[in-house]
């Protein structure tokens, strides 16, 4: 069903977000002109403004050596592109942890990659 899909879900919750900003900052406005403006008020309205823009979402997918989480990864978020867009074939397997961002500050989405010799330690990925 087309409503279900992940990235549908996801954009769909970007807008209510989106719409959520929209209100708080209509209310602080509302608040501003009639006078009921308290700075405890403010300072609340601007941590959940805060909060909100800062809200990122991250997805990790997590398991041994060819599993299928590329393959997963071109399904929930590509499956339109008709095409692999990560590869994943035979011989073609994402060797190191990878991350995927996506920068809207930028309108830029990037690939980092940690090098092969991370794998032999221990720490964590951030
Ligand atoms: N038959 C089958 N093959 C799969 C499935 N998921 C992945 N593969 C294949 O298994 C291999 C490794 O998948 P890949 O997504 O690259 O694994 P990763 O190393 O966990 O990212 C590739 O050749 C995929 O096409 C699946 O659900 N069924
Ligand atoms: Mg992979």
């Amino acid at each position: 069903m087309e409503q279900s899909r992940l990235d549908k879900q996801l954009y769909a919750y970007e807008q209510w977000k989106a719409g959520l900003i929209r209100t708080v900052s209509d209310y602080r406005e509302w608040l501003k002109r009639h006078k009921l403006a308290t700075a405890d008020g403010e300072k609340r309205i601007k941590e959940c403004m805060a909060a909100l823009n800062s809200d990122r979402l991250t997805i990790a997918f997590v398991a041994e050596f060819s599993r299928g989480k590329t393959e997963l990864i071109n399904a929930i978020f590509f499956a339109d592109y008709g095409r692999r867009l990560l590869p994943s074939t035979a011989g073609r397997t994402t060797m190191c942890p990878t991350e995927m961002f996506y920068d809207s500050s930028e309108d830029k989405s990037y690939i980092r990659l940690l090098p092969i010799e991370t794998r032999l330690e221990e720490s964590s990925f951030d």
